[in-house]
């Protein structure tokens, strides 16, 4: 047996070629949940871990899970990884990193011949973006028991495609997996990921041990008013949806973000029906997104939403409807599992500090189930959800090494609790 070390170039090819699955003319990837390229994504690292004799499963959501045996096999495995669907117009990096740095450590360990006491398993979480389908992270919530897969059955996404029959077209495009529960159990969690966020960069950190992840919360608002003619109504006539979105918009673009540092408030779509240039639309609806690490805050937000919502339309004679579409509240990671992460980052002469995530991750639902860390890593300027999305060579060997060297000591000896 060897000392098991990352080998840094194989890691960058990787990562090269599963960017060419879903590559944009811009650079970037198009990798949407249980879609065509997702699909191939997950036979890919399929086809790589059968080829280095790991066993491959899949559980009812999807989620495709890649095992090296411990020595004791019949314990809970350590589990790594991340996900592979992107953002419409996504990074190369995002969920990709984390989940084949973690099919690295699986080589790694396999190349130095190295057994470790508990089995470790590679995961890629089905749908963590939520972007085609609402809402995220649906793989690693189902397989948190935090949700019933059911409720999804029903869902299409913009075009009308149904996730019922997604969902099943990917379990079958992957006969090799084995079918596995859904929720079995894991002795814990360790998710690399960027940070999608500056400091890191901007403080020149190698790492960030991440101790906990803001509450998210996403609101569909639908404001109804009266169709009509774009010419011949006068304004004394209208009861126009879109001035009463207009100044929904407004007033919470004003309030929210300048009155709070913590908080974050993105719209990310607008629609109108019928979207005829020349008819008042008959209703207009938006998404919200909103986040906030204090549940408190995320709660008064929400409140905040629904007052300026309420007067807003009424003043243009509207009605509005505002769904929850997700609600995920803060978490806090294991403390002993962070311990974990902070001294291999230690050991191993990291540059690191402690923060929270202002993105949400899979990790998030994990940690009701299973002690849980995270390792953040910097990207250029910070962007992600972005096709310029960048992560330097040294940052990716840094988060692979530290994900490594956090594996071997979470996978041997007491497991964190
Ligand atoms: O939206 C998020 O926070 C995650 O990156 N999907
Ligand atoms: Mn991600
Ligand atoms: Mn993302």
């Amino acid at each position: 047996m060897t000392v098991a070390t990352i080998n840094a170039g194989r890691l960058q090819r990787r990562l090269e070629d599963f960017a060419r699955i879903g590559a944009t003319a811009a650079g970037g990837v198009n990798r949407q949940a249980l879609s065509r390229e997702d699909r191939a994504a997950r036979r890919l690292l399929a086809e790589l871990a059968l080829a280095r004799g790991f066993h491959v499963f899949q559980d009812a959501m999807a989620n495709l899970f890649i095992r090296r045996e411990g020595r004791e096999d019949d314990a809970p495995p350590l589990l790594i990884g991340s996900h592979l669907d992107s953002q419409p117009t996504g990074g190369r990096y995002d969920g990709a990193l984390g989940t084949l740095s973690a099919f690295e450590i699986l080589e790694a360990l396999e190349d130095a011949g190295m057994q470790t006491e508990r089995s470790v398993e590679v995961v890629a979480w089905t749908n963590e973006e939520g972007s085609r389908f609402a809402p995220g992270v649906m793989g690693s919530m189902a397989f948190a028991g935090a949700a019933d897969p059911a409720a999804w059955r029903s869902l299409a996404d913009s075009k009308g495609a149904s996730f019922a029959d997604e969902l099943a077209e990917t379990l079958a495009a992957l006969p090799e997996a084995t079918a596995r529960a859904l929720g079995t159990p894991v002795s814990g969690y360790i998710e690399l990921h960027i940070e999608q966020g500056p400091s890191l960069e901007k403080e020149k950190l190698a790492i960030g041990v991440v101790t906990g992840v803001q509450g998210t919360r996403w609101l569909q608002v639908t404001i109804t008013g009266e169709a009509g003619h774009a010419g011949t109504t006068a304004l004394s006539y209208r009861r126009d949806p879109m001035v009463a979105a207009v100044g929904v918009l407004h007033a919470l673009q004003a309030s929210v973000m300048p009155s709070d540092i913590d908080a974050r408030l993105t719209v990310g779509r607008i629609a109108t029906v019928p979207g005829s240039v020349n008819a008042i639309p008959r209703a207009v609806t938006f998404s919200l997104d909103i986040r906030h690490p204090s549940a408190a805050r995320l709660q008064e937000i929400d409140a905040q939403v629904r007052a300026i919502c309420g007067e807003q339309c009424a003043a243009q004679g509207c009605s509005v409807e505002i769904a929850t579409a997700f609600d995920m509240p803060p978490g806090v990671f294991s403390p002993a599992m962070v311990e974990v992460v902070q001294e291999a980052a230690l050991r191993l002469s990291l540059s690191s500090k402690r923060m929270v995530s202002g993105a949400f991750h899979d990790a998030l639902f994990v940690s009701r189930v299973a002690p849980t860390a995270m390792i953040f890593v910097p990207c250029r300027d910070g962007i992600s959800h972005n096709e310029t999305e960048y992560v330097e060579p040294a940052s990716v060997e840094n988060g692979a090494r530290l994900l490594l060297e956090a594996t071997i000591a979470a996978a041997n000896g007491p497991p964190p609790v």
